[in-house]
């Protein structure tokens, strides 16, 4: 994301709201700043539309806020409620047909590598988990099996939040939802093991409650799909609307989920080991 992209005309400079101005002042974008250095601005940019306690969008801020180089990244999205959040983040974004990003993905990553063969342009595919583990699967194993350069990043509410509540492929077995009534009748679709054996070089399972471990894993993903292969990390992100909880309970609700079933896992293949140390020292 450019700063000339965001930067407001003298005109409007004082009507814009605090967080605005504070983020165009102090924003990511000449120095790298962490997670630690979240600042009154959001990295979404405007009052976004997503529920109160919205897990997703506070998946799409973390991941926006890990970014190693967010002027040179091109995130890719789809149809779902991150799409909401990301349009209005201060980040390149560009969103595709319903489950067609990691073909997309792939074609832009492949024209970059042509256009500035001596630069880095990471290519991240942004995405809910209906978008990948539903209509998007094929298209996402085959980037993968091809070894695209390229990072897919599930915010996994465990539901079709966008429409109203209909099972995802992620929702976990006997889960009651609004266009699911007598609940779902098979187990999660196991993208992460899916991801390990299809050729990804990294993959982290995290959820919104450990944002340090967002960073880090988004941060090693991005580097990695740079000079060694496909990379994949899976946050849980958990929905109030449609999973029924109150909004104030979004960061408990990941945290049991990440002492249970959706415990923090990692895998690293040599090649990437090698590489990160390398680019570490
Ligand atoms: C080809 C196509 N089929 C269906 C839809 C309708 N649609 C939009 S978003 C969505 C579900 C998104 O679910 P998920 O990817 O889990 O994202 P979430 O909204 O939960 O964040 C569906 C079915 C569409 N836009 N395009
Ligand atoms: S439906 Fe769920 S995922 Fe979608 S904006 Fe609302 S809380 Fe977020
Ligand atoms: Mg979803």
């Amino acid at each position: 994301m450019s700063l000339k992209i965001i930067k407001p005309t003298a005109a409007f400079q004082d009507l814009l709201p605090p967080e605005y101005r504070e983020l165009v002042l102090n924003g990511p974008f000449k120095d790298h700043k962490g997670l630690n250095e979240l600042g009154s601005f959001k990295e979404i940019i405007e009052e976004h539309p997503h529920c109160a306690g919205c897990g997703v969008a506070l998946g799409v801020r973390l991941v926006a806020a890990s970014l190693p180089s967010p002027a040179d990244t091109l995130i890719i999205g789809t149809p779902g409620c991150s799409f909401f959040g990301l349009a209005q983040t201060a980040v390149n974004y560009a969103n595709t047909a319903f489950g067609n990003q990691n073909a997309v993905a792939s074609g832009l990553k492949r024209m970059l590598k042509i256009r500035y063969p001596d630069l880095h342009k990471d290519v991240v595919v942004l995405v809910g988990d209906g978008g990948i583990a539903d209509i998007g699967l094929d298209l996402t194993l085959h980037s993968w099996l091809r070894r695209e350069n390229i990072t897919t990043i599930m915010v996994d509410n465990e539901v079709y939040g966008n429409t109203g509540g209909q099972e995802s492929g992620m929702s976990v077995e006997g889960q009651v939802l609004n266009m699911a009534p007598q609940g779902k009748k098979f187990p999660k679709i196991p993208v992460f093991d899916l991801a390990r054996v299809s050729g990804c070089a990294y993959g982290a399972r995290v959820t919104v409650a450990s944002p340090k471990k967002i960073g880090q894993a988004v941060k090693k993903a991005i580097l990695i799909a740079r000079e060694v292969g496909p990379t994949y990390v899976q946050i849980y992100t958990p929905c109030p609307t449609n999973l029924k909880f109150p909004p104030n309970m979004t960061i408990k609700t990941a945290k049991e989920a990440e002492a249970g079933y959706y415990s923090f896992q990692e895998f690293i293949n040599d090649e990437a080991l090698e590489y990160l140390k390398k680019a570490e020292a």
